[in-house]
């Protein structure tokens, strides 16, 4: 096939992965926003090189009729997680989304490759909207946490390398990884709650401060002749942000929206 007509048969698979990193994206945003913890930490896409697709092609004995349909990742999404336990959340969250069908899953984690390799992968398909009307787009779903991820990106870098002629030390060293790597995630899930309590006060701080200073910033434009009753409210925001606990914050936040929805200069000074 002519390389024009490769780049054509790729747009509307550029387009998958383009739109569905927007989603997932956003996903991880509005839980933000919401002060919530997100099961997604990071979002990876891609689409396959051409050159790749065919020497993946040739190793599966595919022809070049037969791409489009025998080949399933030339769209290709990652999402990386922090945990293990947020591996099963997001599987659930796309099996449920009505803008992905599942074709089928793979479950690496609990069965990992003969490489070491663990993920789990969920074949989806995804319309697109083109010139042409609407297509229907497979694409290949990786999740993984944090570590499977270190250990799947070095791993692909030596078999890249070594181009199928792995020496023996090197694939054993890899092995003997991945099995650190689960030691890792296993120990990581064991203080999951701990952690993500405290990325949630993190956050939940960070949500409150951001909605502090926007109000004080409205109130030093609405009181603009009440400078001292102003500097009074930004020592005590300064003092409770050093030393006071989350709940002084949040009431002293609540005091400042009541003053922004009053926005009188009586109250102002009853702050
Ligand atoms: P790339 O460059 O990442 O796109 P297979 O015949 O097992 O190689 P298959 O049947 O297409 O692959 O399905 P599978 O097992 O779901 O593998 C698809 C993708 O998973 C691979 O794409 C890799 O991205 C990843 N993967 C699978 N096995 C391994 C592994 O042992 N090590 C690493 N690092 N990644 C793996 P590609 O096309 O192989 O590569």
């Amino acid at each position: 096939m002519e390389i024009q007509l490769w780049r054509e048969l790729l747009v509307p698979y550029e387009l998958a992965v383009q739109e569905l990193i927007v989603k997932f994206e956003h996903m991880i945003k509005q839980y933000q926003q919401a002060g919530l913890y997100s099961p997604i930490e990071q979002v990876h896409g891609r689409v396959k090189k051409i050159s790749s697709i065919l020497a993946k092609a040739k190793r599966k004995g595919i022809s070049n009729d037969e791409i489009k349909e025998k080949i399933d990742d030339i769209a290709g999404i990652r999402l990386i997680c922090q945990f293990v336990d947020d591996i099963d959340q997001v599987v659930e969250i796309i099996r449920n989304r009505s803008d992905m069908t599942v074709l089928n899953e793979i479950d690496y984690i609990h069965q990992p490759k003969a490489s070491g390799y663990s993920s789990y992968h969920i074949n989806i398909s995804y319309e697109v909207m083109t010139i042409y009307g609407n297509i229907r787009i497979p694409v290949e779903i990786q999740i993984r946490t944090l570590a499977m991820n270190f250990w799947a990106t070095i791993e692909h870098s030596l078999k890249y390398k070594y181009q199928g002629n792995m020496p023996l030390e090197i694939s054993q060293r890899l092995m003997a990884s991945a099995n650190a790597v689960r030691a890792l995630d296993g120990e990581m899930s064991s203080i999951r709650d701990d952690v993500v309590d405290a990325q949630q006060l993190f956050r939940e701080k960070a949500v409150m401060v951001a909605d502090i200073l926007n109000n004080l910033d409205n109130l030093h434009k609405q009181y603009a002749s009440s400078e001292d009753a102003i500097k009074n409210i930004q020592e005590e925001f300064q003092r409770i942000y050093d030393h006071g606990t989350l709940d002084e914050l949040q009431e002293f936040s609540q005091r400042l929206d009541r003053l922004a929805a009053n926005r009188n200069t009586q109250s102002l000074t009853s702050v």
